[in-house]
């Protein structure tokens, strides 16, 4: 999927195949999370960046309350729907996402509403890398500014949730669409995830001499899919189990007491939150006093907490992980809900060639398909175009 218009040319494109111009076009970024894997659904902390990859719509509202949309992408046609009678788990392909926020902002009290919508996006599908939530932010913010909702960022964190939750029918928490509606060129976003407060964290690799790649190792994954939900129940299992609210509530020095009281695979799990907690504290320390390349550590130790307690990865990842730091990388972990998708890697400039060369290498040695490698930045978060 690749980016092709700008706002203009997308606005021009609405025109040919809607009739008239948009009300206004609007940009949303996919993020890469830089530490706090499953923790936000524990009420945890999280790192994430906006990054350079976007969504854009071209949006208006219509008198009526029929719904068309159509993408630049792909092959699903123009889809038409009645903003009156819409049903969670019905959609299909990309059109759940600004559906389901219709949906959810209807679920607030909105006035049922149609629209005409044309989608531009390059953030890969599929990759760990947030399009959809890119695409709700993206949508909620037309919306919101189109009919007056009036909601503030909080609020739309909540709707783009409640979207991806009862109307996708994915159990996710409040990290995606907080990064893509919140984010700042040149940093990450120090969230936490039980009173949403914020703090931006500078994180420019490149003015360290460091270059940060996504590796999409290709492996599709969804988060309506299986193995995201289970993981949720075993948390919600391990904190009722210790007697908390969430896995937030239990720290370092607890766990060796929880392994009494938790069955081997659920400990596991629980050790994997109360650690990767641990992690984003910690990396944020590292940020603010020494820089971007004192990280590498933290993000080893992550990713095999992922791949041995959480169980989340998958052999690409690891691959691509173990062949990038190989390489020369600082360090290097999956990245996202897994089961699939990208890792990131943190490297000096002056080994992104071998970086490349090697995970190229070692996904062709193990019959892998040709993963997509690029670099990202912390890019600002969602805005108006047009
Ligand atoms: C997905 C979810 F959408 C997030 O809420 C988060 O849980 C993440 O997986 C794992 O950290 O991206």
């Amino acid at each position: 999927m690749t980016l092709t218009l700008d706002a203009g040319q997308l606005a021009a494109r609405f025109g040919s195949v809607f009739g008239s111009a948009p009300d206004g076009v609007w940009q949303a970024p996919g993020r890469v999370n830089l530490m706090g894997e499953h923790t936000d659904y524990n009420e945890g902390f999280v790192l994430p960046f906006a990054i350079d990859r976007t969504a854009r719509v071209a949006v208006r509202l219509r008198p009526d309350s029929a719904v068309r949309l159509l993408s630049t992408f792909g092959n699903q046609g123009l889809t038409t729907a009645d903003a009156g009678s819409l049903v969670g788990g019905t959609a299909k392909g990309w059109t759940k996402y600004p559906l389901g926020v219709l949906w959810a902002l209807q679920q607030r009290g909105l006035p049922v509403r149609g629209l005409d919508l044309l989608l531009d996006s390059d953030v890969p599908r599929g990759a760990g890398l947030s399009s959809s939530h890119a695409i709700e932010c993206a949508v909620i913010s037309a919306l919101n500014e189109l009919t007056g909702a009036g909601l503030d960022t909080q609020e739309m964190v909540l709707a783009t949730q409640r979207a991806e939750n009862d109307f996708v029918g994915a159990p996710t928490g409040i990290m995606d669409q907080s990064a893509s509606l919140r984010g700042a060129a040149g940093h990450a976003l120090f969230l936490d995830c039980r009173d949403q407060s914020v703090r931006l964290v500078p994180f420019d690799a490149e003015s360290a001499g460091l270059v940060m790649l996504v590796i999409d190792t290709k492996v599709s994954h969804s988060h309506a899919a299986g193995g995201y939900a289970a993981r949720r129940a075993s948390c919600e299992l391990g904190a009722a189990a210790l007697g908390v609210r969430a896995l937030r509530d239990v720290g370092p020095g607890d766990l060796e007491g929880a392994g009494g009281r938790l069955d081997p695979v659920t400990f596991r799990r629980v050790r994997h939150v109360v650690t990767e907690n641990e992690r984003v504290r910690q990396t944020v320390a590292l940020l603010d006093s020494t820089g971007p390349g004192a990280i590498g550590p933290l993000l080893d130790a992550s990713h095999a907490s992922m791949r041995d307690d959480f169980e989340i990865s998958c052999p690409e990842l690891d691959l691509a992980v173990v062949a990038a730091r190989s390489a020369g990388a600082v360090g290097a972990r999956m990245t996202g809900g897994g089961f699939g998708g990208s890792a990131i890697a943190l490297i000096p400039a002056t080994a992104e060639q071998p970086v490349r060369a090697a995970v190229e290498r070692g996904f062709a040695a193990a019959g892998y398909p040709a993963p997509a490698i690029f670099r990202v930045r912390p890019a600002a978060g969602a805005v108006r175009l047009a």
